[in-house]
């Protein structure tokens, strides 16, 4: 397994619209073991292809708060089939937009449609964080971040404040 570099605000990459697969193979799982990786390392609790510059619609999530007892999960090819109308608020955070959070909106629970690791279909009722996570992770493959739902204002004062860590970074 490999850990690779995950992509920033600002980047093109992120906003490209991520593609199907054609199913799940040793291609596929290679990448989902290197995103796995990735996304434990990070550390974050969910992580999208894209965000490691590779446009497959592919998605990695662990939302398991013991960390000794691993619960991966994989998400190929995921479609929602249902979100609930009531919706919750969840401060958010992304590893593409680093060290910056926001409270935002998004139906409290959704169906999915998937393969899993393993190439088989399956179909997943989530709420609380789960639902969250798999939404906030399919707007990824749509090149959508959560900083695109809040007021041109905040959004303005998130990518300010990146761009000045981004400078910091180069200097350090
Ligand atoms: O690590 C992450 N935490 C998180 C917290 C609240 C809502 C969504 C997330 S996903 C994020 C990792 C990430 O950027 N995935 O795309
Ligand atoms: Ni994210």
């Amino acid at each position: 397994m490999t850990i690779r570099p995950i992509l920033t605000e600002p980047n093109k990459l992120l906003r490209q619209v991520s593609k199907p697969v054609d199913g799940v193979g040793v291609e596929e799982q290679t990448l989902m073991n290197d995103m796995l990786e990735t996304m434990y390392a990070a550390p974050g609790i969910g992580l999208a292809a894209i965000q490691i510059g590779v446009p497959k619609r592919i998605i990695v999530m662990d939302i398991s708060a013991d960390k000794t007892k691993k619960e991966p999960r994989y998400f190929v090819n995921p479609v929602i089939k249902n979100k609930n109308i009531i919706k919750a608020k969840y401060e958010e955070g992304c590893l593409s937009v680093p060290n910056q959070f926001a409270e935002i909106e998004r139906p409290n629970s959704c169906e999915v449609e998937y393969l899993d690791y393993d190439g088989k279909k399956q179909l997943l009722k989530a709420d609380g964080l789960l639902a969250t996570c798999i939404q906030h992770e399919m707007d990824h493959l749509e090149g959508i971040l959560f900083i695109d739902y809040l007021s041109k204002l905040k959004k303005s004062m998130i990518l300010k404040k990146l761009s000045k860590s981004n400078s910091t970074r180069i200097i350090v």
